[in-house]
């Protein structure tokens, strides 16, 4: 597979600075596809000092012009999108018809969204005798995760260069080349030279490196909460701004009144998408006492039809298949039933998970609790409406959730109740204006839309 053999920065591919490279490998059937540059201190440093000087220019240049540039990206985007859509497939190993739905599509969205945004934002607001100026906060280094290749780097991109931000991009080491063919339509799209740089490297050493880069004003790290933890301790000692989009174990809430065979479908969809990869994904279904046993049936019909190799993918890697095995494993330890699926690996090539549903898990357990990030969906019964808000809630996650019920009314006024980021009501449908992030240890900060925008500004009063 093509990649480059360098940094983009200032606006153009430069050779890195050592000489190390990481092998990009393709998840369904373990061959090694391609291989990036690992960045150093030194390719960061050299990233950061092109958006530094490229940050005056580019937050001074009119909303309007910003918004010209961004709807030009996007419009690259669409030109390439089969392109974006077999590379995601080659190194996240998505089916092709997700990989052009949703990881090639749903940027699309974002990017147009943020157009138009740019365009619209108040960049100033009047408080009583005051006047309040909504400034760009500077130069932004984001670190994006493999799970949405395109759609983590371009809700964090396309946000930070509408406000007026200059941006360097660190994207994860298992998806560099749609990160590669994002710069080449950022360089495609004619904006300014430096306002997006990208360095691909490893967590620890490049990743490292820009979120601790004392010329960096803003952090936004999408990924595990054992690093975001981290990112936030270092942007707190030095006193600079952060957004940390982490885990997730929402909660997909079926009160009785609902349409169960729909709610049940649905939710292991939901769960089955992307190969369970997916932060804000409904991996514990809650079901009243009784319509469980009707709703375990239910799932297992429902996720048969999702066949490894075909409309599921495998995961990323196989540090993830390891981890997601490990978790399947201790379900059946701590005495979940295994409705679906289990821990032997369904194909003999490929980093592949078997779908998997448990039943008769209880609250407490780690299955119930942490953050698999497979296609594992533990179902647990409630007796009453105040448990299943107890359940819900009751995670160190704030992330996302599902309430289904006969009577939209009701499913909002249980919704209002659930410490969490965003609640589907009977099924939802994805806006790109909406805000997406977290309650709890789920993150802080906001993306997309108008929320979104918000986290790349800071304010400036008047006094008159
Ligand atoms: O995440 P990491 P991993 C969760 C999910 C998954 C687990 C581990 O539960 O099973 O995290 O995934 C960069 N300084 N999510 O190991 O390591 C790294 O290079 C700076 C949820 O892949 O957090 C990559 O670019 N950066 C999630 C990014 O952080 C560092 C999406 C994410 O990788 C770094 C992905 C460091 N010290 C995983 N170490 C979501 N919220 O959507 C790593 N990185």
């Amino acid at each position: 597979m093509k990649a480059h053999d360098g940094m983009y920065i200032g606006g153009r591919w430069r050779p890195a600075a050592g000489p190390d490279t990481i092998a990009v490998v393709n998840p369904a059937d373990e061959q090694v596809i391609a291989h990036v540059p690992a960045g150093t201190a030194e390719d960061v440093d050299a990233a950061v000092g092109a958006a530094r000087a490229a940050f005056p220019g580019w937050a001074a240049t009119a909303p309007a012009e910003r918004a010209a540039g961004i709807a030009r990206l996007r419009d690259v985007l669409v030109a390439r999108a089969d392109e974006i859509a077999e590379t995601v497939t080659a190194e996240l190993g998505a089916p092709l018809a997700m990989s052009q739905t949703v990881h090639a599509g749903v940027p699309v969205l974002v990017a147009g969204s943020y157009a138009e945004l740019a365009a619209s934002y108040s960049f100033e607001e009047k408080i009583g005798t005051s006047t309040v100026l909504l400034e760009p906060v500077g130069v932004v280094g984001a670190i994006t995760p493999w799970n949405y290749p395109l759609h983590q780097v371009v809700a964090k991109v396309a946000a930070a260069l509408a406000a007026g931000c200059t941006v360097v991009l660190k994207p994860a080491e298992d998806t560099p080349l749609t990160a590669q063919l994002f710069a080449e339509a950022v360089d495609e799209a004619g904006l300014p030279a430096g306002v997006f740089n990208l360095v691909t490297g490893l967590g620890p050493v490049a990743g490292q490196a820009l979120a601790a880069h004392e010329d960096v004003d803003l952090v936004s790290f999408t990924g595990s909460t054992a690093v975001g933890r981290q990112i936030g301790a270092t942007a707190g000692a030095a006193v600079k701004r952060v957004a940390l989009e982490l885990g997730g174990k929402s909660a997909n809430v079926i009160l009785p009144s609902a349409d169960l065979a729909k709610a049940v479908k649905v939710g292991i969809a939901n769960v089955m998408s992307n190969s369970g990869q997916t932060c804000s994904a409904w991996t514990r279904m809650l079901v009243h006492k009784d319509q469980y046993e009707e709703a375990v049936a239910l799932a297992a019909a429902a996720v048969a039809k999702y066949v490894p190799g075909e409309r599921v993918g495998p995961l990323v890697s196989a540090k993830q298949q390891q981890r997601v095995r490990g978790y399947i494993e201790k379900g059946v330890a701590e005495g979940a039933r295994l409705v679906a699926g289990g821990p032997a690996a369904p194909l003999e090539r490929g980093y592949y998970v078997s779908p998997t549903v448990f039943a008769d898990v209880t609250p407490e357990m780690t299955i119930a609790q942490e953050e698999i990030f497979g296609p594992v969906v533990s179902m647990i019964e409630y007796a009453d409406e105040e448990d299943a808000l107890r359940i819900a809630n009751g995670t160190v996650y704030g992330l996302a959730g599902a309430v289904w019920a006969g009577d939209e009314a009701e499913a909002v006024a249980f919704a209002r109740r659930m410490d969490t980021g965003q609640v589907d009501i009977n099924g939802g449908r994805f806006n790109p204006l909406a805000p997406f992030g977290g309650y709890k240890q789920s993150g802080v900060g906001r993306e997309l839309g108008p929320h979104g925008l918000s986290e790349y500004l800071q304010t400036k009063s008047l006094q008159f």
